[in-house]
């Protein structure tokens, strides 16, 4: 087979790429190593930043989103027995973000690929990169009639998550990574109940922080942070709740309680390969980097990769120059740094943990105080929140869609 660009990976980061590229009029093929089922059933995000929605929408793709999803214009910071809001909408001149689960927008980017007629090969396995160095790379695997394939392209770019193939193929001395695991986990659950609140609420106390977020009226996402290494078996359902209701109930106000209809626990980490490109490969979304999910920042984050890699490789094939690809690491970890840090300072303030000094919680009380107490330090968090303008303006064919 062959075409332009060789995509390995039906996350945010592989559909939204070929979603862009198609409308440029740029062939790609994407593999992907789960079923359709699998992909379109992940739960996994659940916020949107203003800068992602704007894109969905520009390129025909929101139609559902605008009508299913949940417009928020804060969140709310609880710490000491009492809520603090911040306002969004007002501290940024008027950006929301958008509770919107991250498998309706897979839905939805998978059935505009499949309208478009073209291909996405589900439940692949032994994928490997070949001659990434050169300007006719290679993606062999096996499909899922166990038959061997071979993908010659122009470009492979690896949206394989933080597991995949792709980064561990560029050679280990041409890596720079950067991390730093955390001591926290997080157990998310979904419940049928009532909303909670109109708005997010992020709660630090003295147990563990606790999030509270939504999906529809009647369906609740939540979590609480727990021990990374614990194991879901140990959390019944009346476990969960009551360690919720002692981190969140406040005086006359109790969290709703319903039946918990998904749970699991994930770990942590914040993570950054500087190469987010080598030879004829680029690194997008969890590929190349991680972010604690404290922030709500990793789906956008790559959406926002992908948004610059489409314009470099349209540019590459319209103009035939490789100014914005040569680019493309450079412009991409500016905004993941950000974002990195952003990430980090979410968690660090949030969290608690028993190796904590007094002194150290002391600090992290300072900082929920200030950053709810000064305008100028809530206007930081909203305008991060919300999420930084993209670095390269939309083109004209991604607007073509409006
Ligand atoms: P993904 O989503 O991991 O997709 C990678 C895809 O590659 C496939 N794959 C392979 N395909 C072919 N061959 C191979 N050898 C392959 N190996 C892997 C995988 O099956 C998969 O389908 O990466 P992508 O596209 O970069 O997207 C990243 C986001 O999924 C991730 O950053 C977010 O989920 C992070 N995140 C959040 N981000 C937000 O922007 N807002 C949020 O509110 C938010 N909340 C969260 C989150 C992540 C969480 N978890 C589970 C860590 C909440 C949580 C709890
Ligand atoms: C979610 O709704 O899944 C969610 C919300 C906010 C976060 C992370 C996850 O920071």
């Amino acid at each position: 087979m062959r075409t332009q660009v060789g995509i390995i990976g039906a996350g945010p980061a592989g559909l939204m790429l070929s979603h862009l590229l198609h409308l440029q009029g740029i062939e790609s093929i994407i593999i992907e190593s789960r079923s359709r089922e699998e992909i379109e059933g992940t739960i996994r995000a659940g916020v949107l930043e203003q800068g992602t929605v704007d894109l969905l929408n520009a390129t025909g793709v929101g139609e559902r989103m605008m009508r299913e999803g949940h417009v928020h214009e804060g969140i709310e910071l609880q710490f000491n027995g009492n809520r603090h809001r911040i306002d969004f909408a007002e501290l940024t001149g008027g950006k929301q973000i958008m509770v919107y689960p991250q498998h309706e927008v897979i839905k939805d980017l998978v059935a505009a690929r499949l309208k478009a007629n073209r291909t996405i090969f589900f439940n692949v396995c032994d994928v490997k990169l070949v001659n990434i160095e050169s300007t006719q790379p290679k993606i062999e695997y096996t499909n899922e009639l166990g038959e061997s394939q071979v993908i010659e392209c122009d470009f492979i770019v690896g949206c394989d998550g933080f597991h995949g193939p792709s980064r561990q193929s560029i050679p280990k001395s041409k890596r720079v990574e950067k991390q730093q695991i955390y001591p926290f986990g997080w157990l998310g659950i979904i419940a049928e109940t009532p909303q909670v609140n109109p708005e997010l609420i992020y709660a630090h106390h003295e147990r563990g922080f606790a999030l509270l977020s939504t999906r529809t009226p009647s369906i609740q996402r939540h979590y609480l942070q727990v021990d990374p290494k614990d194991d879901i078996a140990n959390w019944s359902d009346d476990r969960i709740w009551s360690e919720l209701h002692a981190r969140v109930d406040m005086e006359g106000w109790t969290l709703p309680q319903g039946p918990i209809i998904q749970k699991n626990i994930v770990s942590m980490r914040s993570f950054v390969c500087e190469t987010m490109q080598y030879g004829r490969l680029y690194l997008a979304g969890d590929a190349a980097h991680i972010v604690p999910p404290t922030g709500a920042k990793g789906l956008n984050l790559a959406v926002a990769d992908v948004q610059v890699l489409s314009q470099g490789i349209r540019e590459f094939y319209e103009q035939g120059n490789q100014n914005i690809l040569q680019k493309y690491s450079q412009t991409c970890l500016k905004r993941i740094w950000r974002a990195q840090r952003f990430s980090w300072w979410m968690t660090t303030i949030l969290h608690t943990n028993q190796n904590h000094s007094p002194f150290e919680y002391g600090i992290q009380l300072t900082e929920l105080d200030n950053v709810t107490s000064s305008r100028n330090a809530a206007a930081n968090l909203a305008e991060n929140y919300v999420g930084l303008p993209f670095e390269l303006p939309l083109y004209k064919h991604e607007l073509s869609q409006k």
